[in-house]
């Protein structure tokens, strides 16, 4: 044995101030899923973890050098998004000043695509593609035995450099019995230091789980396959129900976010989780959120979620036009759209409407007909994003040969732009960044600023304090960063 092997597993910083400018105070901060999962499955295996959340915690150089003094790790494992990638990057250098020696390993979607160019900065000397939990620890076994290093070709998943040769092992399958991992150790994060948006926190304190990965629809602007596959695989009622019976009796969860990229995939096992909830009594201990698509949910469906504690179902609608659905390879109509959220409203849920603006050939008229299909389908809550042409997508393969990304700014691969002070990276043919930054702003404002919804929102208030950021966050959608122009 080199040395006993300990982990440092780092969410790198995030600047919400540019990221999302007058929004920043409302964004939300979530427990990092992808940390918890591999800190708990490496603890299982006797591996001592740490995890270092730069979204809750001060990640100065200072801060980052006392962990290491203190934990004495081994190896450091950073996660990156892409609007992340330069943080990710910053953190590795400073973690290469304090000790050159210390291994640094990234993983995440933005590394599981290009991890060639993830690779090109000699901070990094490793990256995990795909699900990372079996190759992480492979990879710590491998680093903590004598003469380990030697076996690094049989890592699968693993991109590493032979010398100056860089070399990326075949995939690994993905793990198809999400049981078989543990279920997460949330004392491994500051819990209540997490705040989640405050449209879709009904009951404090809020805890999150997710209960599937995968997903096999293809829709052109997702990259979740890089890490999640096409394959819907989840975990047994059982199992989702004893990790809610922890997020309730020991952290004293109210509500649950479902994080799942969707909860509807399988309908068996929806009302089978369903009925485990309502048989464990967890109907009357919390409320719980949950995301899925228009074309998944029936009447029976519905009533069960919300006998089981349903408050909120979001739906990925993304645009008013079938035209852009059928670009966009959604597989759903638009009538459908309309349907599951009047049958999520007769069955009592609050709906939640993701919506997509400046999609690749939209029309100004297309984005504005956008905007009020989601204002005449009776949404309570909508979110209106820039299209963001991420890694490994159709619309960034679109983008790159049509040449409408400019360069490779990574943080501006943000679907907020709207509010950062920065231009969205994508403009589709005959549009211009200021049109679009100011349409998402007008979306906001002209679906929010109804009578309606001022009220819906003001009802969910449980405090002072939720009423002082309502008016923070009000402010900010009709002024964004920036003066209003439009
Ligand atoms: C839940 C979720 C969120 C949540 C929580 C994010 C969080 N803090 O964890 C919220 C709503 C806040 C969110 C925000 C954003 N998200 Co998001 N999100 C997801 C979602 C649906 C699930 C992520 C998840 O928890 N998966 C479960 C875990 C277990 O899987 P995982 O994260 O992939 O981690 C595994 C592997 O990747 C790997 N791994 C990951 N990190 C590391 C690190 C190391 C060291 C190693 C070895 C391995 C490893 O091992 C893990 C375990 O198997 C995914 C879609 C998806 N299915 O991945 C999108 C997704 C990750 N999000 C995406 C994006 C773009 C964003 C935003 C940037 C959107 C924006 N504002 O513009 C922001 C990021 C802001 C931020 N500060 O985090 C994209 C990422 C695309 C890209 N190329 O970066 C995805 C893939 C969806 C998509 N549209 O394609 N997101």
């Amino acid at each position: 044995m080199k040395s006993d092997p300990r982990v440092l597993l780092v969410f790198p910083s995030f600047d919400y101030e540019e990221q999302y400018g007058g929004l920043a105070k409302a964004a939300s901060s979530m427990v990092p899923v992808s940390l918890i999962y591999l800190g708990t499955y490496l603890k299982q295996k006797g591996v001592p973890v740490r995890i270092f959340d730069g979204q809750v915690m001060e990640q100065t150089e200072a801060a980052v050098r006392l962990q290491i003094e203190e934990f004495a790790p081994t190896m450091v494992g950073i996660t990156t998004y892409t609007p992340m990638a330069p943080d990710a990057h910053k953190i590795a250098s400073v973690i290469k000043k304090i000790d050159p020696s210390l291994p640094v390993v990234m993983g995440g979607t933005h590394p599981s695509v290009l991890a060639r160019e993830v690779m090109a900065d000699p901070n990094v000397d490793y990256v995990v593609r795909g699900e990372g939990e079996e190759t992480v620890f492979e990879l710590v076994e491998a680093l903590s035995t004598e003469d380990g290093e030697k076996n690094l070709d049989k890592v699968l998943g693993l991109t590493y450099r032979k010398g100056a040769e860089l070399v990326s092992n075949p995939a690994r399958a993905l793990e198809v019995d999400l049981d078989k991992l543990p279920i997460p150790d949330w004392s491994m994060l500051p819990l209540d230091r997490y705040h989640q948006l405050p449209e879709s926190t009904f009951r404090t304190p809020v805890r999150a789980i997710l209960t599937s990965r995968g997903c096999p629809y293809k829709c052109v602007y997702c990259s979740s396959r890089y890490t999640s596959g096409y394959k819907y695989r989840y975990r047994s009622a059982d199992n989702v129900c004893d990790e809610l019976d922890i997020l309730i009796n020991q952290y004293g969860a109210r509500q649950i976010l479902f994080l799942d990229d969707n909860f509807v995939v399988n309908k068996k096992r929806t009302h089978e989780l369903m009925d485990e909830m309502i048989r464990r009594g967890f109907h009357r201990k919390i409320l719980w959120t949950c995301a899925g698509r228009v074309d998944q949910v029936d009447q029976p469906l519905l009533e069960k979620m919300k006998a089981a504690g349903c408050k909120l179902m979001s739906f990925g609608i993304e645009t008013g036009s079938q035209r852009l659905l059928d670009l966009l390879k959604k597989g759903a109509k638009v009538e459908q759209a309309r349907k599951a959220v009047e049958l999520a409203r007769k069955a009592g849920l609050k709906t939640r409407g993701t919506m997509m603006l400046g999609i690749p050939t939209e029309t100004r008229e297309e984005s504005l007909a956008t905007i009020k299909f989601a204002k005449d389908i009776g949404l309570n809550f909508a979110k209106f994003s820039l299209t963001t042409p991420y890694p490994g997508t159709e619309i960034y393969n679109y983008a790159k040969e049509n040449n409408l990304i400019e360069g490779e700014d990574w943080k501006r691969f943000s679907s907020q732009a709207g509010y950062a002070n920065f231009d969205p990276i994508f403009v589709p043919e005959g549009r211009t960044a200021e049109e679009l930054k100011t349409l998402q702003r007008r979306a906001m404002r002209e679906f929010y600023f109804r009578p309606r919804q001022v009220l819906d929102m003001l009802k969910n208030m449980s405090s002072v304090a939720d009423i002082g950021l309502y008016f923070t966050v009000a402010k900010s959608l009709v002024f964004g960063t920036q003066k209003l122009e439009d």
